[in-house]
């Protein structure tokens, strides 16, 4: 008997030290709703590790910019592409979210495409419009929607504070056409409030260390920040070696992933390497028009 899934959509599961297995169950309620959360992905001790990688080295300061949402408001963005040896560069890396993501997507190699660190400060980040990221990936020249990412709660992640909404299955409708809706591209609006009829609109509740894993398909959303608490969320992505992009942009082309074993994060005492890591400079992003600068807002 293979694990089911609890929660609303049957699609969550609890993470359970050594491994996270992809049965045929979780496979099933992945390729039904389009995403699965796994609570508990990371410990707290990891969770910390990422928090002190975060803030206390200055790559938010550095390289981090805004992304104006529809009315001005701005969540932030820090992007690399290129893993490196650093706790940071291990997430994607490690085998409890590499290969997961490679079985979630059909045992095809996958390789490191990129790694936000998606940030809305309290009381004034703003939101993500309805998107798909293949709405943004298309445009980069990957032929098939056969990308993915972990979304990862470094902070509490909760409707209060801007976290993230979902419409359940809606992978399945197939590329919906994305423009400027501000500095971000948006899914067609038109055709979103159709698709809010037919699929259910889930309010997704994370803690830290929580994982949810999604396709690049699933039209996702989040609003803005009015409380009190900041929300950080760690967010890497995969493409398919064999999807490997038609078109030279500012992420890269296929490069082999280096897994490492679930304990690299915990064993890891290099907390910030930028070296290897290329930050992406906003200005060679056609998908994005950034905002501000940290300190400019
Ligand atoms: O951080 C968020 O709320 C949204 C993240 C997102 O939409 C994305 O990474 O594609």
């Amino acid at each position: 008997m293979g694990k089911e899934g609890f929660g609303p959509h049957g699609n969550e599961f609890k993470y359970e030290d050594p491994e996270f297995r992809v049965t045929d169950e979780v496979r099933r309620a992945f390729d039904d709703t389009g995403f699965i959360i796994v609570r508990g992905l990371m410990d707290s001790d990891e969770i910390g590790k990422i928090k002190k990688s975060l803030e206390e080295y200055g790559l938010v300061e550095k390289y981090s910019y805004g992304v104006p949402d529809h009315e001005g408001r701005e969540p932030r963005v820090l992007l690399w592409s290129y893993c490196g040896n650093d706790v940071l560069g291990l997430v994607p890396r490690c085998e409890k979210v590499a290969s997961t993501c490679e079985k979630l997507l059909g045992g095809d190699e996958l390789y490191h495409y990129h790694t936000k660190i998606m940030m809305k400060d309290a009381k004034k980040g703003g939101s993500f419009e309805w998107h798909q990221d293949y709405g943004y990936w298309y445009k980069n020249g990957n032929l098939k929607p056969d990308l993915m990412s972990l979304f990862l709660a470094v902070d509490p992640c909760v409707k209060e504070n801007g976290g993230l909404q979902v419409l359940v299955g809606s992978h399945k409708a197939g590329r919906v056409d994305h423009n400027f809706d501000g500095g971000q591209q948006g899914a067609d609006k038109e055709r979103v409030e159709h698709l809010k009829k037919v699929y259910d609109h889930f309010y997704v509740n994370l803690q830290p260390g929580d994982g949810l894993l999604f396709h690049c398909n699933l039209l996702h959303s989040s609003g803005p920040n009015d409380s009190e608490q900041r929300r950080w969320a760690f967010n890497c992505s995969y493409n398919k070696r064999n999807n490997n992009p038609v078109k030279k942009h500012h992420h890269p082309l296929y490069n082999k992933l280096d897994k490492v074993s679930n304990n690299a994060i915990r064993e890891c005492e290099n907390f910030c390497e930028p070296e290897g890591k290329e930050f992406i400079d906003p200005a060679t992003d056609e998908t994005v028009k950034a905002g501000s600068k940290p300190g400019e807002s």
